[in-house]
């Protein structure tokens, strides 16, 4: 469907009430969300998965990591990896659990500093991290391999309840 005319269907929708296909959306359902005394806790079930960025085994694709790598280089004793996605959502309230993937040969964390909670990730293997009735904040969470860091980090950003 063209934008213009999911556009329009939208806006009928939003005046009126009508349904748009594919998307199960009513005027009623369009209103309001549920307020915070209603809303229902939900289970968040997150996949994160750890992904190399610029690491030593690229060095022969990206010929530049040769001079960043080596020694006084900007990433000498370092390598860049990243949680994929970076950025994760959840109400409060809300249980988040996550299912870490590290398909790497390298050790990480996955490491909330603030929740103190934390799980390790040996090379090629998968793990997980639940977090209970989270409240609303701003939650940093990294890798705390001394390689890694700064650059192996997310944040998990938990909104009030919908009201
Ligand atoms: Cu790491």
């Amino acid at each position: 469907m063209i934008a213009s005319t999911r556009r329009k269907l939208l806006q009928t929708a939003l005046a009126g009430g009508v349904a748009l296909p594919g998307a199960a959306l009513t005027g009623a359902a369009l209103a309001a969300p549920p307020n915070a005394a209603t809303y229902k806790p939900q289970t968040r079930d997150l996949v994160l998965t750890l992904v190399p960025l610029l690491v030593n085994e690229q060095q022969n694709l990206y010929p530049f990591l040769k001079e960043d790598f080596a020694k006084g280089g900007l990433l000498a004793g370092k390598e860049v990896y990243g949680f994929v996605p970076g950025g994760v959502f959840a109400y409060a309230g809300d249980t988040v659990r996550f299912h870490i993937y590290n398909p790497t040969d390298d050790v990480h964390t996955l490491t909330f500093p603030e929740l103190t909670q934390s799980v390790t990730l040996l090379g090629k293997t998968d793990n997980h991290l639940t977090l209970e009735a989270v409240k609303p904040g701003i939650y940093r969470f990294e890798c705390l391999e001394p390689e890694h860091y700064p650059f192996m980090w997310g944040e998990l950003l938990v909104l009030p309840a919908p009201q």
